[in-house]
């Protein structure tokens, strides 16, 4: 195997930044960091901010996260887009996030496309018009249960009242919620905006809205588990094992009742931290129902967070159970990563995803014995890099037309957990941390390198200079990255394969790296400095 003997980060940095004009230079360097121990401080990073125009990057945009991510899962809302067909054409079953065929309401909307269409006329002499027929058209076809209105970037500029079209027709029906995001592209500066714009809408028109009652002895929501390739109903067939009801999915599968019902969890367990922390925060500042952080991606993590589920529920019934699922889905785990791990360990990966899995994955890669190299987030703020130490929060207004940014320390009196003071102190002293969040420099070796906002050119220089046996990231990456004769593997779609989450997918992931990393086929590649010795990197390898 391939093994790096020269390995100075810091030289590598100024390799990725050799090229770049010196003011560029000067903010790129602000988002890469060399994951190492200071001597008074720790190293930060820049995050959260612009990216330099003219720069190819790796992000998406606001109406990416809000109508995409978020509410893109979505299966009995009517999600229509007020914008031009291009919008609505390029966010058509792109994310691989699937749903039930059949689910509480009987109407799966997932795999239509539908938007006003706006042309030029439309934007000279105002869209409400249109949009107000696109509404009654939805209605009359289908009888949703709600109507999600987008707004993409025109509408903002032209000036479309969105919000007071939406509470017109939904006064007017009377049986059909509707509600508008204003997400347009070009607010904030990735798709982390457009996340806070559709959660803050969610929590507002929805949570509480529903008239049945949810039974279960252990019930809770699972936020930020958007089941890309089946995450999501593996994570479910688990928990339902375990006798634990997951209520409602933020927004995997999820559907408009399960979203109104979040309100009658006794627990909110958090997934993707990046794009949801708020709700949890907001759950249990309205409801009282406290949250925890969870990761179910890798099979020692999945175990780890059934067992914090089971710590906070404090039931021995619980506990018993969850012990012996784990033991049960533990065997052909341990089996498969045994058959795999000699042909795995010592190989190493580079991770550059959205905003939780260049986390997340490192649990996956680590139980297949290999080392991430560098890592980093489309759109994380600097909590994620550096955990719950540092909150920048998005302030969003109640309708989501403005967005601010400002930076609010943890607030203590936020967590204002179901149990006693003096209960928790106890679980703590056992070593429980409700809350604990590490962030991905934390989590990563010393000497690795972490950057922010990614872009195509530094991750082709990436791979040039420390040649990773895997490389992972999204669709945009996918073939330059494979040109340069390194397997590549998409961590958003999960190419065509998944799910990757809890114990079944740990399985599949092991035996699809297995087969990624010692593929043959790589080798008959020739890579562009192969081709050419001079572009040669200067590094030994053995
Ligand atoms: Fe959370 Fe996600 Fe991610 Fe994300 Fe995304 Fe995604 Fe992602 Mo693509 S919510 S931050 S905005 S885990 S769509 S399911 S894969 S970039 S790392
Ligand atoms: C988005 C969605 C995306 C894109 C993935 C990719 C996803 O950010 O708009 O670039 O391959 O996961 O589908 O992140």
């Amino acid at each position: 195997a391939q093994k790096l003997v020269q390995w100075d980060p810091h030289d590598i940095k100024d390799k990725l930044l050799e090229k770049y004009p010196p003011k560029v230079a000067r903010k790129r360097a602000k988002q890469i960091m060399v994951n190492e121990a200071l001597e008074n401080s720790t190293p930060e990073i820049t995050a959260n901010v612009r990216t330099i125009p003219g720069i190819i990057t790796m992000r998406g945009c606001t109406y990416a996260g809000c109508k995409g991510v978020i509410m893109g899962p979505t299966s009995d809302i009517v999600n229509l887009v007020h914008g031009p067909i291009g919008c609505s054409f390029y966010a058509w079953l792109t994310r691989r996030n699937q749903t039930d065929a059949i689910n509480d309401t009987n109407a799966n909307y997932i795999t239509y496309a539908m938007s006003t269409d706006m042309q030029d006329s439309d934007i000279i002499f105002g869209g409400e018009k249109k949009l107000k027929a696109a509404i009654q058209e939805a209605y009359d076809l289908f009888h949703p249960k709600a109507i999600a209105v987008f707004a993409t970037c025109p509408v903002g500029l032209i000036g479309d009242d969105i919000h007071a079209v939406a509470k017109e027709m939904k006064t007017k029906f009377g049986d059909c919620n509707v509600f508008a995001f204003s997400c347009e592209g070009y607010k904030g500066v990735s798709q982390s905006a457009g996340h806070h714009i559709a959660n803050n809408q969610v929590f507002t028109h929805v949570v509480g809205d529903s008239d049945s009652e949810k039974t279960g002895e252990y019930k809770i929501n699972l936020l930020g588990e958007y089941n890309i390739g089946g995450d999501g109903f593996e994570i479910d067939r688990i928990l339902n094992k375990c006798g634990i009801t997951n209520i409602s999915t933020f927004s995997g599968n999820a559907t408009y009742d399960k979203f109104a019902s979040a309100n009658q969890a006794d627990l909110s367990c958090v997934m993707c931290h990046r794009s949801i922390n708020y709700v949890a925060d907001m759950l249990e500042t309205k409801y009282g129902i406290p949250w925890i952080k969870v990761n179910f991606i890798g099979a020692e993590a999945t175990a780890k967070s059934l067992r914090k589920i089971a710590q906070y529920f404090n039931d021995e019934k619980l506990t018993k159970k969850v012990e012996e699922v784990i033991a049960q889905e533990m065997a052909p785990v341990v089996a498969a990563r045994k058959d795999v791990f000699p042909r795995t360990s010592g190989k190493t990966a580079m991770l550059f995803v959205g905003g939780s899995r260049a986390h997340h994955y490192q649990e996956l890669f680590t139980e297949l014995g290999m080392k991430t190299l560098s890592a980093g987030y489309e759109f994380a703020h600097r909590d994620d890099y550096e955990g719950r130490h540092v909150i920048p929060h998005l302030k969003v207004d109640a309708d989501s037309r403005n967005i601010e940014e400002i930076e609010v320390s943890p607030d203590p009196q936020l967590y204002k957990p179901r149990k006693s003071e003096e209960e928790i102190k106890k679980l703590e002293a056992e070593g429980v941390d409700f809350k604990e969040y590490a962030g991905l420099n934390e989590a990563m070796d010393e000497n690795t390198i972490v950057i922010d906002d990614l872009n195509q050119y530094e991750a082709e220089k990436l791979v040039e200079l420390l040649k990773p046996d895997l490389f992972c990231a999204g669709i945009k990456e996918k073939f330059s990255i494979q040109k340069l004769g390194v397997p590549m593997k998409q961590l958003h779609s999960y190419d065509s394969g998944g799910p990757y989450a809890g114990f079944t997918g740990a399985i599949n992931f092991y035996n699809e790296i297995d087969r990624l990393v010692n593929s043959r086929v790589w080798g008959y590649m020739k890579a562009p400095w192969q081709e050419n010795p001079e572009l040669s990197a200067t590094y030994a390898w053995e």
